[in-house]
């Protein structure tokens, strides 16, 4: 049964007022189940932030963008989420299509970059942007040079056989990042010609893995030459002091606007607005980097932190988020990958 109180208890409201100020004494939810997207450092540090500026307990879990998508469908003639914050667009934009999600107007919207309200906008305001990043090939320096492998440049340069067994990547029925990565390769080349390259590719590839980032911490630490992740979490291992050098495809690559939605008929529903105004406070937005999170934020009011890699000077293809975004293509190339790449032998 879910606990409820009113916020006329003392330290409820010290808490409210360090963030939003005091409301009236109305019903309000004391907990919040959360279901989080980007890296589990990030995660915990909203929880902590939230708890303490609100008082609310909260019950996170952690799991990669399809594997949540997946979740909330499942669980959707009774939900246990009530907000899924963070994650690559394309699920959250296609849970808001399939009504797992609801129309949330937060007062601090009109703050956004316009990226991050065209995400919104998609969905008919069913999610919002709340940071953004630029996908890429990322490689251990080292091992490269003990390969005696020339450095990718292009997507293309994944298919030749010189790299056979050096590529690693995620699931994209599990990884938002991976979906993306695939989506991405669908507006470079044409739907037809990236499947023969992804084909080519799958020879190369050593693991595909069920979580986005996975990739890049296996080649820090030295078990994959080349990791084809978004571009931040390459910061993240560089700045930990890993060789890892940072590639932006010479064709072009695509980008995530990660966002954020609340579940429908969730069990706490002011919990969850609280949450959503709370994600995209500007202060907020600013601490990631102390989480070794490096997306660009998307309150215009955030500084990005200075190592995370400048959008404006990588070649980004113009992304269609409702394409690819949309149950039926999703679902489509989905299906298709699975059928003509991960069932061929390597
Ligand atoms: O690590 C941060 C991040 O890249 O992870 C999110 C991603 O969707 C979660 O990983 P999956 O690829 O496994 O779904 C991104 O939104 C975020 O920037």
């Amino acid at each position: 049964m879910r606990r409820r109180q009113f916020l006329a208890v003392s330290g409820a409201v010290a808490a409210t007022a360090a963030f939003g100020g005091v409301r009236p004494a109305v019903a309000q939810d004391s907990e919040l189940v959360l279901y989080c997207s980007p890296q589990i450092e990030w995660c915990q540090l909203m929880v902590e932030e939230f708890e303490k500026a609100t008082g609310i307990k909260v019950a996170m879990t952690r799991k990669s963008s399809g594997e949540t998508f997946a979740q909330i469908k499942a669980e959707a003639r009774n939900p246990k989420g009530d907000v899924w914050w963070g994650g690559t667009g394309d699920p959250h934009l296609q849970a808001a299509e399939e009504d797992l999600t609801e129309e949330y107007m937060s007062s601090a919207f009109d703050g956004l970059h316009d990226w991050a309200k065209r995400q919104a906008a998609t969905a008919n305001n069913r999610t919002v942007g709340i940071y953004a990043g630029a996908l890429g090939i990322g490689y251990n320096s080292e091992l490269l040079a003990q390969a005696g492998l020339p450095a990718p440049e292009c997507w293309a340069d994944l298919a030749k056989p010189i790299y056979k067994g050096e590529v690693q990547i995620a699931n994209p029925n599990s990884s938002g990042t991976s979906y993306t990565t695939l989506a991405t390769l669908v507006q470079v080349f044409g739907e037809d010609e990236a499947f023969e390259f992804l084909k080519k590719m799958h020879a190369n590839v050593n693991q595909y893995t069920k979580s986005g980032s996975a990739p890049i911490k296996a080649a820090a630490r030295g078990e994959t030459t080349i990791a084809i992740v978004f571009q931040h979490d390459m910061v993240t291992q560089k700045v930990a002091g890993f060789p890892i050098e940072i590639v932006s495809p010479c064709e072009g690559t695509g980008f995530e606007i990660g966002s954020m939605s609340i579940i429908k008929d969730g069990p706490n529903p002011e919990a969850a607005r609280r949450f959503y105004d709370f994600a995209l406070d500007k202060d907020i937005q600013e601490m990631a980097a102390g989480a070794k999170a490096y997306q660009v934020p998307s309150n215009a009011g955030a500084s990005p932190p200075p190592q995370a890699p400048k959008l404006e000077q990588i070649k980004l293809i113009d992304y269609d988020f409702k394409e690819f975004g949309s149950s039926e293509t999703r679902r489509r190339l989905l299906k298709r990958w699975d059928d003509e790449v991960n069932s061929l032998p390597r």
